[in-house]
């Protein structure tokens, strides 16, 4: 199971150590500093292919993004961060990018994106684009010149190791079918390195000419209006172009392994002097660091790099062959909060696209349990301090899919892992078993908007089959119930706008060891809110500790009603967001 889990776990789950403070004694927050929009925003993540088709092909595109921008604005979210967009032959689904400065047919043309990004502003929502540059893709005019001779201009814009020297030293590949980073190509008797897909060729950021190419497009989208990148694998960019051999590397640590090379600030730095410090501009790094230390070298605004990184480690503690224990998740988040109370800012999410559905992972869904549970996990988002970040999709309570056979699968590393267990041979059935509970397709399926054909997604047929689930759980029906999980999260994210404690407050854990219960406080200057959520599918009782008297109805509740007293009489999945005296 282990080994099974490695080929499907599609996160940087950096293994990180457990140290680091509980967060029970807080240092005093910072100074008063103007904040930055990014950090007061919500971000909403948009998984174009999968949104709204508009013209029947079975794949989501512009147009139809555009068609559902009212139903965006009426989130009240302020920021949409989308997928790649970008020209792509899709082996990873846009993450493999073969122009960069040309949208995907499949999904429009430019003068679309010019109408969506005029839409979002009008609306007063802002737009990040995905910004893919650890590598191309192999149809990238850039690696077709690379490939094609030894004395290109473009040879350096790779990483190439020629035959004679011999076997290049092991690097290990994420989505490859042996796992081998190194692709041999006769044409110049020479590999290429590729951390993930054979088809997604490493850039050289070593490479100066490179950089510029780099800091030139980031300009282009820029120009047109764009809010903020989000930047993909970044911390893989740097890389020490001698490849020494890396002793004790294996299938299990090389992620760590390649995080954090030689260089990378420098090149950040040299970024943000270029390019991000001429715009007000949102920027945020994935999977950065490797450690909150690490992670706060990105973010530390005196080092002028970026406004802040995701990690993994939280998201991680989920992909266990286990259920995974709520006080890890408490332990993760408290630790990364604390690392941040002075400087800095993180971001808080528990869905992506290269993440199963959080309600499957984190929540319960069950139908009994789904919609509490979801509006629990949402509840935690967005009273969290950093900025939260809702996968599509989560605001409704979408489930995984759990495909059944692996006919019905599209992510490359599905499919690439399926042939290495073959090759190997695994055990096929317990393959799918685990993609059924991790594969990323589970939060890719199409956006159930109402119970019409296919959700209301598409007309032709869905490049990925729709959750069957889509009758009872979608979009239409949940306008009209007022307690829905959509109408539980446009109240939860209103309080968050109305409520500076909620976005910038001290943040202090309570009763860490608690195995069900997941209580803190937020605190800014007098005002003082307690969060109490139940994690369990059983009622339970917490005692309120002294000194933290709730004062009025409580703010936010995803049940109709609260028993409270000294102890809170909690019900299955309850979420309570209560004002202190
Ligand atoms: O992910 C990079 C990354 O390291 C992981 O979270 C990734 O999902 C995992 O290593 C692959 O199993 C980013 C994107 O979010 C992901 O969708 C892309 O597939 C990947 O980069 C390559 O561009
Ligand atoms: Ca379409």
């Amino acid at each position: 199971m282990k080994q099974l889990l490695l080929y499907v776990l599609v996160t940087c789950a950096v293994l990180l150590s457990t140290g680091g403070s509980r967060g029970q004694q807080l240092p005093a927050p910072g100074p008063a500093k103007k904040p930055g929009w990014w950090q007061e925003t919500v971000v909403y993540q948009l998984y174009p292919r999968s949104f709204q088709d508009s013209n029947g092909d079975g794949i989501g595109d512009l147009r139809g993004i555009m068609a559902r921008l009212d139903y965006l604005q009426s989130l009240g979210v302020g920021t949409i961060w989308l997928n790649p967009i970008y020209a792509s032959p899709n082996d990873d689904n846009g993450y493999d990018i073969s122009d960069y400065r040309q949208i995907m047919p499949e999904f429009g043309t430019m003068q679309d994106f010019e109408a969506l990004l005029r839409g979002m502003h009008e609306r007063g929502l802002k737009l990040v684009m995905d910004l893919v540059v650890n590598h191309s893709s192999e149809e990238h005019e850039w690696f077709k010149q690379s490939r094609s001779s030894r004395q290109s201009p473009y040879r350096n814009y790779y990483y190439w190791w020629p035959a004679e020297k011999g076997t290049p030293p092991a690097r290990y590949s994420t989505f490859d079918v042996s796992r081998n980073a190194w692709q041999y190509d006769s044409l110049t008797n020479a590999y290429y390195l590729h951390y993930f897909s054979v088809k997604q060729p490493d850039l050289n950021w070593n490479n100066p000419a490179l950089r510029q190419e780099v800091y030139s497009l980031m300009r282009f989208w820029l120009d047109k209006g764009i809010d903020g990148f989000r930047m993909d694998a970044f911390q893989f960019v740097a890389k020490d172009p001698t490849f020494p051999p890396m002793p004790g590397l294996n299938e299990t640590n090389y992620i760590n392994a390649y995080n954090h090379g030689p260089r990378l600030h420098d090149y950040l730095q040299e970024m943000n002097r270029e390019v991000l410090s001429k715009y007000n501009i949102m920027t945020v790094a994935e999977g950065a660091g490797r450690n909150p230390t690490e992670a706060m070298l990105f973010v530390d605004p005196a080092r002028r790099e970026l406004n802040m990184t995701y990690h993994f480690e939280a998201v991680g503690v989920g992909n266990t062959p286990e259920r995974y224990q709520l006080t890890d998740l408490k332990r993760v988040f408290t630790r990364w909060d604390s690392a941040f109370a002075q400087k800095g800012w993180q971001s808080i999410y528990l869905g992506s696209h290269d993440q199963p559905r959080m309600v499957s992972k984190f929540g319960d869904d069950r139908p009994a349990f789904r919609a509490a549970s979801a509006k629990l996990l949402n509840t935690f988002l967005l009273t969290m301090r950093g900025t939260p970040y809702c996968y599509n999709g989560d605001e409704l309570g979408m489930t995984n899919s759990r495909f059944a056979s692996i006919a019905d699968y599209r992510d490359v590393a599905a499919l690439n892992g399926y042939q290495l267990v073959k090759a190997q041979g695994g055990s096929l059935p317990a393959y799918l078993q685990s993609l059924q509970r991790f594969s990323r397709d589970n939060s890719r399926t199409p956006f159930q908007w109402d119970a019409s054909t296919n959700a209301g997604f598409t007309t032709g047929t869905p490049w990925i089959n729709v959750n069957p689930n889509y009758t009872p759980v979608n979009r239409a029906a949940q306008e009209k119930q007022p307690d829905s999980v959509l109408n539980h999260f446009r109240q939860a994210q209103r309080l968050r706008q109305q409520h500076r404690v909620l976005v910038h407050g001290q943040y202090q854990l309570l009763d860490a060891a608690n195995p069900n219960i997941y209580a803190y406080t937020r605190t800014l200057g007098p005002a003082r809110v307690l969060v109490v959520l139940n994690f369990s599918a059983s009622p339970q009782s917490w005692g309120v500790p002294a000194g933290l008297a709730p004062s009025g109805q409580p703010w936010l509740n995803n049940y109709p009603t609260l028993a409270a007293g000294p102890f809170l009489a909690l019900q299955p999945w309850q979420a309570v967001v209560l004002p202190l005296h």
